[in-house]
């Protein structure tokens, strides 16, 4: 689905987005499943393994900011993940040899869907080279008014920001005075639902509150070169660390490249997901629902 123009374009740029890559069937059955787990989230009062829930959440207006690993969730969710469509522009970036990481579904209700600060993925899950990605499915047209995600171009080439707070804590955002030029020079990855975005581990993002009538759902996931090996080690034991092989074989010899690492340590003030993780900011850059 994509050629060398476009491979060009994400090394150089750190991201691309590919329109239309999956097919109107797919996109109504993950929405289907995706209204009914939020219905189901008026059974919660508090984040879960599978809810983050937005402020204001309640069982009479259930609101919820993030289902999380929906992969493991519902299987509309892997099939997406494993489709053959979306694997064979993956090699085309990252080699033969396929590993997800982690997925997330982020939901931005219409009015009120939270922001995400200024991040580099990088700075949360290291790895032994940078050949590590994270894939955005567009569940919902995505245009400028209702959040969609802005990735500095360029930036995966460059300084890996701090992004620890003023205590030395790990705060899961970058303070936004010290990333001004950049932050200006941010693209947004707009597109019709079923295209896909591709940014860069190291590439600077963040997203704005959902101002919009509409909602904005966004499939992410990350995914590596099966020789990038996590540095803060696997996340879950060595069966599941196989079934997470979307291409090719597990690699116990990780190819090193001499690259900028800060560790996210010491752990930060809240943890369980970004939102929360950048929450205790004194220095947000995004507006926020009333
Ligand atoms: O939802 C978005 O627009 C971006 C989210 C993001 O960067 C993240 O969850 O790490």
């Amino acid at each position: 689905m994509i050629g060398e123009q476009e491979v060009r374009a994400y090394r150089r740029d750190g991201v691309i987005v590919v329109p239309d890559v999956l097919g109107p069937d797919v996109l109504a059955r993950m929405r289907q499943v995706l209204a009914q787990l939020v219905a189901e989230s008026a059974g919660v009062q508090e984040h879960t393994a599978v809810y983050d829930l937005e402020p204001g959440h309640s069982a009479a207006d259930p609101r919820v900011r993030r289902i999380k690993a929906p992969h493991k969730v519902h299987s509309v969710f892997d099939e997406v993940v494993r489709s053959p469509r979306v694997i064979a522009i993956l090699q085309a970036l990252l080699g033969p040899g396929i590993r997800l990481h982690n997925s997330k579904l982020n939901l931005k209700s219409a009015r009120y869907g939270s922001p995400v600060e200024w991040h580099q993925d990088w700075a949360f899950y290291p790895h032994t080279n940078d050949d590590v990605l994270a894939v955005g499915v567009m569940l919902d047209d995505m245009d400028l008014s209702n959040g969609p995600m802005l990735v500095t171009p360029g930036s995966h080439t460059g300084p890996v920001f701090d992004h620890h707070d003023r205590e030395g804590r790990f705060a899961g955002m970058v303070d936004p005075d010290t990333i001004r030029p950049e932050i200006a020079r941010a693209v947004p990855c707009l597109g019709r639902a079923g295209s896909i975005s591709f940014h860069h581990v190291r590439a600077l993002h963040g997203s704005a509150l959902n101002t919009s009538d509409r909602p904005r759902s966004f499939l992410l996931y990350e995914v590596s070169a099966a020789d990038a090996w996590p540095l803060l080690g696997l996340r879950t034991d060595w069966a599941d660390f196989e079934r997470e092989m979307l291409a090719g074989e597990p690699v116990l010899q990780p190819r090193m490249k001499d690259l900028p690492v800060r560790l996210p340590y010491p752990p930060p003030l809240k943890g369980g997901s970004i939102y929360e993780t950048q929450s205790t900011s004194a220095k947000p850059y995004f507006t926020r629902a009333a």
